[in-house]
Formats: structure tokens, sequence, C-alpha cells
């Protein structure tokens, strides 16, 4: 099942049938750890309306309210070698190969919603940053005791020129406005992902694509009740979190984002999440 968070309250999407739940609260309704119970037993006895699309277009947000938004790092060998070669200048290089091999996982906070956009809207590259790329990440929803109940998709916009520069820039590099995305919609499920499970991502400038990659989860070092049990450990989520697992896509050192390219996101059982890149909003 799909949920999706609404101006006027959320829509349960269920075999291709759209059911809405009007004056949901978001926090409340989110913040269950039978969720999946909850979304079945809500539209059970409820007709489908046949508008869905209209409505989704007009009224979509990004599935966050009171939630924070949290990250993992350097869960790819990919993100290693990548982050390594941006710090290489200075010396930087060694903190990403014991991260990705230590107990502890780098874990950083991300967002709230004010700095969170949602499918169709602008993320930013900072003006003081050069050197900037999309982070298609799967993302963990999470309730306040630690349940995960849903998978969304995460952009971690980071600035490669902050954090190479020196590592202790990562809270720069990693939030400013509009540096996070999450959407479309939460797919709730009682059951695992697929190990194959693929995050795929193009990049398109002025219609044309310039750059495509993709990988699938099952090549994460880390396990996802791991990250989550480390967020969890001193921090308490009353609203529950989003928790983004980290990027095993990086594009070659020689591309940076402009203004205007369109990034789509896309995790098949998830859905495709598109944004475009701004400076200004
Ligand atoms: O170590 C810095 C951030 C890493 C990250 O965001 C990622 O691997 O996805
Ligand atoms: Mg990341």
């Amino acid at each position: 099942m799909k949920l999706y968070k609404t101006k006027t309250g959320a829509v349960i999407e269920k075999d291709n049938a759209f059911y809405v739940v009007k004056n949901a609260d978001w926090d409340t309704f989110l913040n269950d750890d039978a969720l999946f119970e909850k979304l079945t037993k809500t539209i059970n006895g409820m007709s489908p309306v046949a508008d869905a699309a209209s409505l989704l277009k007009q009224e979509l947000q990004a599935p966050i309210q009171s939630q924070e938004v949290w990250a993992s790092g350097v869960t790819y060998y990919r993100s290693k070698v990548g982050r390594q070669e941006e710090s290489k200048e200075s010396g930087g290089g060694d903190f990403y190969a014991k991260v990705y091999e230590a107990e502890r996982p780098e874990i950083f906070f991300k967002a709230t919603a004010s700095r969170t956009v949602g499918h169709g809207g602008k993320v930013r590259i900072r003006r003081d940053s050069t050197w900037n790329v999309p982070e298609p990440e799967l993302t963990l929803v999470v309730t306040s005791s630690g349940k995960i109940v849903g998978y969304t998709i995460g952009n971690d916009m980071s600035s490669r020129s902050i954090e190479g520069e020196n590592p202790l820039y990562l809270p720069q590099a990693k939030t400013y406005d509009g540096s996070a995305a999450l959407g479309p919609c939460i797919y709730v499920t009682e059951k695992p992902l697929p190990e194959d499970t693929r995050i795929e991502i193009t990049i398109s400038r002025k219609g044309k694509p310039v750059f495509n990659g993709d990988v699938t989860i099952n090549q994460i070092k880390r396990k996802f009740k791991d990250l989550v049990s480390f967020l969890y450990r001193e921090c308490s989520f009353p609203h529950g979190s989003f928790l983004m697992t980290g990027t095993g896509i990086v594009p070659s050192s020689d591309f940076t984002l402009h203004e205007g390219d369109e990034m789509s996101i896309t995790i098949g059982p998830i859905g495709t999440l598109v944004n475009t890149v701004a400076t200004n909003v």
C-alpha cells in the first residue's frame, strides 16, 4: 500500500485504487507501529475516488510534518571511494575508510520539514558551493518506538566542494534550505524490501540525460535495523523519524549539478521522485 500526504489529509493507494482520508493529522496517522493494519482497516468499506490523479497533482505534499530527517553516510563502497577522492587534498580520506569498517555507523542530522521539499519541488544548491550532487537514498520511515513501518525515496543533496575541503564542514555541506527531498509517497509493507530492489537516478539538463546511475540495496554494508538502533540509542523521536540510508550512486568527479537540472529517482515499489535544482527559491 502507498500513503500520500495531501494539503487536506491523506490518500491511501491499494491495487491502483485511491482512497481519500480527510483531515487526517499526519503525525498521529503515521506514527503507528501497526500502520499496515491501520491502512487496511481505514479503507475497508470505503469507495475509491475516480479523480485521484488530479487530486494528487493539486494537493500532494512531502510526506513529513513534525518528524526529523536523519541520514546515514558511507554505507556503500561507492560512497567511501567518492568521499576519499574528494577529501584527498584535505587529508580526510582515512576518516571515511575507518567509518566504513567501524561498528558505529556515520549518522547525521539532515533536515526538518521546513528544509524538505516533496515530489515536483525545487531542491537547492548552495551559492557558496562549486561542486554539487544529488544523493538518491532509500529512506526508512520509523515510528517513535523504533519500528520501520515504511519506505520512501530521499534525496540527500550535498556539496562535495564544502565536505571535501574539510570533513568537519559536513553539516554545512548537508544541511541548508532546500537540501532534502522526500516522496512521492510512503510505501507501507509488512515485509522487508526484496534484496534486489534497485535505486535508479537520471539527471537531465535541458531535456537531455547527463547522468544515469543505479544500485541495488543489497550492496549496502549495514543492516537497516542497526542504523535505526544507533539513531535511537540516545535520541527520542516523539513523532517518529525519517532515516536516509546512504548513497550507493556517486557521479564521477567531473560532474556537478546546474541550476534547472531535473533529477528523477526511482525505487521500484515506491515510485519516482522528481525534483529540479535551484539556487534561489
Ligand atoms: O560522509 C559523509 C556523508 C555521506 C553520505 O551522505 C552518504 O554516504 O550518503
Ligand atoms: Mg547521503
